[in-house]
């Protein structure tokens, strides 16, 4: 049992994790991917579609009117999740991938030159590594990869090295989805500030865990996704300083993102609208709202214990498999709820199909993290990731589901 909170109850809460598979009840462990979602963001759903559909900041109509204050209290409840001190520094994308984007067109190219350089890490998602490669190579700017240590945490001796003048921007997660370390962004911010460059956070693996506060961090630019904190897929978040977001110019250009438009010219719009470019994502944004509300009143402090708990309790167990390699570091004070696993003798995939057989979902594969396999000399891993929902007892039938699965593979019997 959790000493957090009593995770029966909110299990009760997702219809999903109801069903069977395969004859065995649903051990969903893939939140890393994305996260299931409580009755209370389903029917928010079905709400708004029953009662308000319509489009929003352009009529005014009731319908129009309703939906645009449920759309934009939606965005106040996230700038109060952040910390965020204006609503209008929260700007609506389909995800993290198309926040970092937004940052890359908008800000990267007009701010970075030649001779200028980017500092990433060795653990980063795809989406902010081959973004920053775009913006390099178009600018003839540097990219810059910090490496990790050997229990895959970041080398702050090398991040140190690599942060110098010619650093416009630092981009860099807070936790790896891979891995799980959780990087000292808070510092990383300080560092990146005294050279004058800024800081993007990628908080996709960060904030549906952990207390995020972006005053707190000072950090420049934070992106994340609300599908993996219980919100419906295709909603997500760039925050930004003010005065950034006033400086840059728009990413897409469209309707509701103009002030004034002429045959050959156009005005732009006030921030965060002059980033959002035609018919938004109205439900799911309202969807993300209330997600939030779900997760405030559980608490972040206590979702982070909850997950540090399952962590250390699953790695504990991950002990008995000699024939493992684990990654991560094993002090939970620094690791997500992700525990990525490999042996020589199983490929992942073979892991992943035998646990779905067990009713037991994991993800295998290189995790959108190629370079970072490669630097682990591995092509892939099978990869567990925890929520609010899970239990010790799921990590006992992953443990037992891996156990059969290495025995299978080594005498060929179940
Ligand atoms: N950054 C990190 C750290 C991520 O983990 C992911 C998605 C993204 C960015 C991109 O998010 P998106 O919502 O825009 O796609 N990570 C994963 C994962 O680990 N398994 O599936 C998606």
């Amino acid at each position: 049992m959790s000493k957090v909170f009593d995770v029966n109850k909110i299990r009760q809460d997702f219809p999903i994790l109801d069903r069977t598979i395969n004859g065995n009840n649903l051990a969903y462990l893939d939140n890393a991917s994305s996260s299931q979602k409580p009755r209370d963001v389903i029917q928010c759903l079905v709400d708004y579609y029953e009662n308000y559909n319509s489009n929003v900041h352009r009529g005014v109509h009731t319908l129009s009117m309703e939906a645009t204050d449920l759309y934009e209290s939606a965005r106040g409840k996230v700038s109060n999740f952040l910390g965020a001190t204006d609503p209008n520094t929260v700007v609506w994308t389909r995800g993290a991938t198309e926040a970092i984007n937004l940052v890359a067109f908008s800000w990267g190219f007009k701010n970075i030159g030649a001779g200028d350089a980017i500092v990433v890490s060795q653990m980063e998602h795809h989406s902010n590594l081959v973004t920053w490669q775009l913006v390099a190579t178009r600018q003839k700017a540097e990219l810059r990869v910090v490496p990790l240590t050997e229990n895959q945490t970041l080398d702050m001796e090398s991040l140190a090295d690599s942060i110098d003048e010619k650093v416009k921007l630092v981009s860099i997660c807070h936790a790896s989805n891979s891995v799980g370390s959780i990087n000292p962004v808070k510092e990383i911010a300080r560092k990146a500030h005294e050279v004058g460059a800024k800081i993007l956070i990628d908080g996709a693996q960060s904030v549906p865990h952990m207390p995020v506060n972006v005053i707190d961090l000072d950090c420049d630019f934070l992106a994340f996704s609300g599908h993996k904190m219980l919100a419906p897929m295709g909603i997500g978040v760039l925050y930004a300083k003010q005065e950034i977001l006033e400086s840059m110019e728009p990413f897409m250009r469209g309707g509701d993102m103009v002030l004034e438009v002429w045959n050959d010219k156009a005005t732009w719009n006030s921030i965060p609208n002059k980033f959002e470019a035609g018919t938004p994502n109205v439900a799911d944004a309202i969807g993300l709202g209330a997600a939030i509300d779900y997760l405030t009143e559980i608490g972040m402090d206590n979702i982070r214990a909850h997950e540090i708990e399952l962590t250390d309790y699953a790695l504990q167990k991950f002990n008995q498999f000699e024939e493992l390699d684990v990654y991560g570091p094993t002090d939970t004070s620094i690791r997500g709820g992700i525990l990525p696993f490999h042996s020589e003798y199983v490929h992942p995939h073979d892991i992943g199909t035998i646990l779905d057989q067990e009713g037991i979902a994991i993800r295998t594969g290189h995790h959108c993290t190629m370079p970072l396999m490669r630097s682990l000399g591995i092509s892939a891993t099978a990869r567990a990731s925890f929520y609010i929902y899970n239990t010790f007892d799921e990590i006992d039938r992953l443990v037992d589901a891996i156990e059969h699965t290495l025995r299978y593979f080594s005498t060929g019997k179940k």
